[in-house]
């Protein structure tokens, strides 16, 4: 999506050039920039679950994070950096561009630490500078030794930095001394890495010893891939002697990376003049490209050469057409981050791959992992006692002696039934259901592990996830634990009462003479005996048994239960007596019972998940739902957009 971006160059108005127009336009991306780092943000610690590689190491993070978002809609200056291996000059060559010492060259390998810009005057108190170098922390410039840090310091990503003081520098341009791409200390590497990402021209220090090696040619060939623009200088050449071979060490650089030159200075080796801090660059004009050169026409056409034919390469860069190669890093940027096969899409593809393995592992534990478990003949108090102390307060005198009534007929039932052995104390009921339901559960548990282990060898996301697990558990423990959770389990939760009562008061609104019916019940066992699949809570088998109830499933259990409920009221009270009818009545306690032994179920399976898988079962949900995260689908069209425009 377009954003308005009020024009975010106003400060330093451009010339009105073609690719002066098309800078502006990048500031109408910002917002889109803007918000695919975010979705992107979003997604990482998801991607990090689904055991993708952190994509801040990739080229397209880079370019994004590093270079199009800090730079889309700010002020177009044309950032240049010196980069190359340790010791091969770098600092040295940094300062003869600054035209003064920014950064110590020294001796030893590997000595700059941070990276040292020289800002045209004026700039720091107009731009933000730590918004242009993203995961830097900015520090004014003290010394030329800033860079080179101690051994005391931290990690910290450290940026120094100062106003050009010889006046001569260009007033778009931003040129930075770098540390080393290949030493022994990877932070350098990354804090060049950060600065190779943000900026437009590479000044590429390459060395005979170093132009091939292995690091060498990886960081200048990503810096090839955004189309950087990049100016070569292979320092330290006996000169003349080595001119011829130039040519040939160029070419392999090339080829390696990718990368067409804008330029190409050899820097002769000279321990005098290097320790004075003095450099000198011949342009090798026969290794000039004709296609890179264009965008540096002044360098040709107007050659800073000095009396002894050495160039000065710090006044050239003045020189360069800053507008056509800031669009074209611009636009190369975007073209990393959208590329297809490399790209942000393909991370994206990569999420959705992944989190489609873990919905073949879901729906395999979905169809394997579910035990089946006899539950114990629930004492029907439970739910009657709901009933009453839904009742009490609503009773009225007719009520009462209606309930009077009912309560001593039913008492004298349960008093016969307890004498004959038939009916026990409510504590005995519920006692004998509590041990009845643990050593059910106690199966199902071994059953449900015998299952895991069955899906894990046919899966191997599963396999990674639950090994550790399921390989030589502590069995006990976990029984243990199941006995800990279940004593502490109310038999009745506040979401049931909740149900309860409310389904009462719809009853009883729409049934304002029956509640009388309902004391007939009042003192007479109701039985559930319901026979539960205990499923997983994965995506098409959640919660079997209240799925079960809306669906049909268990209307063999619901009758039952309220056959038993209904019947055994009939029967030991007398319906003729009576003269009551059970009609209207049925289907409430049905649904009450029901919903009793569904709720109950759907506890005792979260309880067994929980010994065993602990809270492995939602992050397998949470894996599986990733491809349809709306955070990739917003991230895809924005790419698309993207790519309408840019690609
Ligand atoms: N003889 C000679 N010495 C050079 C030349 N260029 C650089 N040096 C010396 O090489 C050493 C390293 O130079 P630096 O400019 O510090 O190199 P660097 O690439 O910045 O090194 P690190 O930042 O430590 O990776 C210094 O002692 C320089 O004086 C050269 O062309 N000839
Ligand atoms: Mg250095």
């Amino acid at each position: 999506m377009r954003s308005d971006v009020s024009d975010p160059m106003s400060q330093q108005p451009l010339e009105t050039t073609a690719a002066a127009a098309e800078l502006t336009a990048f500031a109408a991306w910002a917002r889109s920039v803007e918000q695919l780092c975010d979705l992107i943000d979003a997604l990482r610690p998801l991607a990090s679950s689904l055991g993708l590689p952190d994509p801040s190491a990739t080229a397209w993070h880079g370019q994004l994070f590093g270079k199009l978002r800090p730079q889309a809609a700010r002020e177009p200056v044309l950032v240049a950096a010196v980069c190359g291996g340790t010791n091969t000059g770098k600092s040295l060559i940094a300062n003869a561009l600054a035209g003064s010492v920014i950064s110590r060259s020294i001796a030893e390998a590997a000595r700059t630490r941070y990276p040292v810009a020289s800002l045209p005057q004026g700039l720091a108190s107009r731009i933000d500078l730590a918004a242009l170098f993203p995961g830097f922390t900015l520090r004014p410039w003290s010394s030329a030794d800033d860079a080179i840090g101690s051994e005391a310091d931290g990690s910290e990503n450290v940026l120094v930095w100062r106003e050009d003081r010889t006046g001569k520098q260009s007033a778009r341009l931003v040129l930075l001394d770098t540390p080393d791409i290949d030493g022994p200390l990877r932070t350098n590497w990354q804090r060049a890495e950060c600065v190779r990402n943000a900026c437009d021209v590479l000044v590429a220090v390459l060395t005979q010893q170093k132009y091939n090696d292995a690091a060498v040619r990886e960081f200048f060939a990503a810096a090839g891939a955004a189309s950087k623009t990049v100016i070569v200088i292979f320092n330290m050449v006996e000169w003349p002697q080595q001119r011829q071979k130039i040519g040939g060490w160029l070419a392999t650089f090339l080829a390696e990376t990718g990368i067409q030159p804008a330029a190409v200075y050899a820097a002769p080796h000279h321990s005098g003049h290097a320790q004075a801090g003095r450099i000198d660059f011949f342009a090798m004009s026969e290794c000039a490209m004709p296609e890179a050169v264009s965008l540096c026409h002044h360098i040709v056409d107007h050659p800073r050469e000095r009396a002894d034919g050495s160039t000065d390469v710090g006044a050239s860069l003045s020189d360069f057409d800053f507008d056509r190669i800031k669009v074209r890093a611009m636009k190369g940027a975007f073209r990393v981050v959208l590329d297809s096969g490399t790209g942000v899409g393909a991370w994206l593809d990569e999420i959705q791959n992944h989190a489609r393995d873990w919905q073949q592992a879901q729906q395999l534990l979905a169809n394997e992992a579910r035990v089946q478990m006899e539950l114990p003949t629930a004492p029907g108090k439970i739910v009657w006692n709901e009933i009453w102390r839904w009742l009490e307060p609503r009773r009225s005198t007719l009520d009462l002696t209606v309930s009077g009534l009912y309560r001593r007929c039913g008492s004298g039932v349960l008093w016969l039934a307890r004498r004959t052995g038939l009916a026990k104390s409510e504590a005995e009921q519920r006692e004998d259901f509590s041990v009845n339901e643990l050593k059910a559960l106690k199966q199902a548990l071994a059953d449900f592990v015998q299952r895991l282990e069955d899906a894990c060898q046919h899966n191997s996301r599963l396999a990674e996830m639950l090994g550790g697990v399921l390989v030589d558990p502590d069995r006990t423990a976990w029984y243990a634990d199941l006995e800990r959770r279940h004593n502490s389990l109310p038999i009745v939760s506040d979401d049931y009462r909740a149900f309860v009562r409310g389904e009462l008061d719809r009853f009883s609104r729409e049934n304002p003479d029956t509640v009388g019916w309902i004391l007939a019940g009042l003192n007479v066992g109701a039985v559930a005996r319901p026979a539960i699949t205990l499923g997983l809570g994965l995506a098409g088998a959640a919660v079997v048994p209240a799925a079960a109830v809306t669906a049909g499933g268990l209307s063999a259990l619901v009758h039952h239960v309220g056959d038993i409920v209904v019947g055994t009221a009939a029967t030991l009270v007398g319906e003729g007596a009576l003269g009551l009818t059970v009609v209207g009545l049925k289907p409430l306690l049905e649904t009450l019972f029901a919903n009793w032994s569904a709720e109950r179920s759907r506890v005792l399976a979260e309880t067994l998940h929980g010994v065993v898988l602990g809270g492995r079962l939602e992050e397998i949900n949470r894996l599986a739902a990733a491809a349809a995260r709306p955070e990739v689908a917003q991230a895809r069209r924005l790419l698309f957009e993207c790519r309408q425009e840019f690609v």
